[in-house]
């Protein structure tokens, strides 16, 4: 261990919190796992510690109405809801570090205190407020953001959102105001200055033109009449937290907020990457700067906004509910599949349309028929040994033709390339990356046939089988190691077949001969299909 790895500001990701107001569905799952993968990617890289939060938002009008149509005590109706998400983190093999809940009490302390601290900077004024409020998305939307239209199910007019077609509801009351306003200039620089504030740059430019629109102020409590389900502003019991200044500073209450140094230092604060779906760009990347910069406080290094999950091309959403069950899918695919499902096909600019048709496509193609084909190819076979080959291989060419020399040229190259892909938050690129060079593998492997030239008793061929069980066990153990935050049980597995030590299976170990000590595998590796690495799909469909 590294004596200083304990000094360094540790890596921290972070996930939304997720509302409690029903069950956590697929598009859920893909972004525990993508904040999941780059928590591990982290570790991977080895040079500090890494926390992950993830956890539920369980106040507002949202979920205080969600208890009473479930006919529930609301607390409860929390406790039961926030276990299925902490379940499916859990079944996801989401290694978070905490599970956060922002009915915690040190939560609520940490709201509290980060309220009477923008109070005491001249940040809150009370007045009037009126404006059409989405319950739904907890949050007003003016005039010119609304309109009206027919409700296709009951037939009668309604207004909504332009923006999410969700219902709005006039509300006109005296709430507390946050000086919004007072920030445009130097949000404006911070864009300027960090042109990756925001991944990826469609978004950027997005939120750009929306705060060069002008920013009004904003509406963060209500009375306290309306909305009871919350944490109350300090110092006034008659008015609530506006739900989204309460779930925003989950991300501080995780480091320790209030901070003993004012800016958090010798905590995990900031955040180098905060994980969201595109829907909640605007309270992420407008007002949480906003109010950070209020305060002092670091701002994340990152916020990285992904797309969405489609069903029929409509965003899969609890409230409409056409969503596919998380918990279903693993069981029936396995926890890896999914995992690699949702990070090979998912989007960050662009949405997909989630389809079992691909993961059996997917499945079949890359991982049984890729990977899988190629470790137990390798492995198992019984006319060469891999822990010889290895040792012999290194440094050794075949007399390589453009194909061999262009396998190896990639394979040398590829830890560097998925690093960059990483740098720049996209595991999807990092992921397809390793998966062409798997396929190259396979190629290579066809391509010199080696179970043909094994049958050669002639010294040459013999040397060269080696050479080529060689690179191909390189890659496997190359790529094991680099696809272990994709599909940390499965590559487990691959480096224990290959026979890869415990303390061989980070970043440093993922070059080319990096390690030659391999080759013997731990444990049996079993016989038949069904011990395989990616075993034959039980249901098709
Ligand atoms: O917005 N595809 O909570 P939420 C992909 N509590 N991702 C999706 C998705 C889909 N179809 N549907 C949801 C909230 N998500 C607030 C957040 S943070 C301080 C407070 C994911 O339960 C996506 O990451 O509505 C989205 O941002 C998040 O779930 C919203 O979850």
């Amino acid at each position: 261990p590294n004596p200083s790895k304990h000094t360094l500001k540790p890596y921290y990701v972070t996930t939304p919190i997720f509302y409690v107001n029903a069950a956590p569905h697929v598009g859920h799952l893909y972004t525990f796992v993508l904040a999941d993968i780059l928590k591990r990617w982290a570790l991977l890289c080895g040079d500090r510690p890494a926390v992950m939060l993830t956890g539920t938002d369980e106040h507002g009008m949202k979920v205080q109405r969600a208890a009473q149509k479930a006919k529930t005590d609301t607390k409860l109706f929390c406790d039961q809801t926030m276990l299925q998400f902490d379940r499916l983190a859990r079944k996801a093999n989401i290694s978070y570090n905490r599970f956060i809940r922002t009915t915690d009490p040190d939560h609520k302390e940490a709201v509290q205190h980060f309220w009477r601290e923008l109070n005491h900077r001249g940040y809150i004024y009370e007045s009037k407020h009126e404006g059409w409020y989405s319950v739904s998305d907890e949050t007003f939307f003016p005039q010119s953001a609304v309109h009206l239209i027919r409700d296709p199910a009951t037939g009668r007019k309604i207004m909504v959102s332009k923006e999410t077609g969700r219902e709005v509801e006039w509300t006109s009351e005296t709430n507390y105001h946050f000086r919004l306003s007072a920030f445009r200039y130097r949000l404006l620089r911070l864009y300027d200055d960090n042109p990756g504030f925001v991944v990826p740059a469609t978004r950027m430019n997005h939120v750009i033109q929306e705060v060069k629109k002008g920013l009004g102020d904003l509406s963060i409590s209500r009375p306290a009449e309306r909305l009871t389900w919350g944490i109350r502003v300090p110092n006034d019991d008659s008015q609530t937290i506006y739900v989204w200044l309460d779930a925003l500073v989950n991300y501080l209450t995780q480091a320790g907020y209030p901070f003993a140094d004012r800016t958090g230092s010798g905590t995990e604060w900031p955040p180098d990457v905060q994980v969201i779906g595109k829907d909640i760009t605007k309270f992420h990347c407008i007002y949480w700067p906003a109010f950070l910069m209020a305060l002092n406080l670091p701002l994340p290094t990152q916020i990285l906004t992904h797309a969405h999950w489609t069903m029929n091309h409509a965003k899969m959403s609890k409230s409409t509910g056409n969503v596919v069950n998380p918990f279903f899918a693993i069981d029936r695919f396995d926890v890896d599949t999914m995992r690699f499902y949702m990070a090979y096909d998912g989007g960050i600019a662009d949405d997909t349309d989630y389809d079992n048709y691909y993961i059996i496509q997917r499945y079949k193609k890359l991982l049984q028929g890729g990977i899988g084909n190629l470790a137990s190819r390798i492995t198992r076979g019984k006319r060469w040994s891999v822990h010889e080959s290895v040792r012999y291989g290194a440094g050794q060419d075949l007399e390589m033709e453009p194909m061999g020399k262009d396998h190896r040229t990639r394979l040398a190259k590829l830890r560097a390339q998925v690093k960059h892909h990483f740098g720049s938050s996209n595991p999807r690129e990092a992921l397809h990356h390793i998966m062409d060079v798997l396929a190259l593998t396979h190629k290579f492997i066809t391509h010199y046939a080696v179970w043909r030239i094994v049958n050669d008793p002639n010294e040459k061929a013999q040397r060269d089988v080696k050479i080529i069980i060689y690179y191909a066990a390189e890659s496997l153990r190359i790529c094991g190691i680099l696809l272990q935050p994709f599909m940390p049980s499965k590559m487990e597995r691959l480096l224990d077949m290959l026979g890869v030590d415990e303390t061989r299976r980070s970043y440093g170990y993922a070059g080319l001969g990096s390690d030659l000590s391999y080759g013997i595998p731990k444990g049996d590796l079993g016989a038949g299909a069904d011990t395989s690495l990616f075993p034959p799909l039980t249901s098709e469909l």
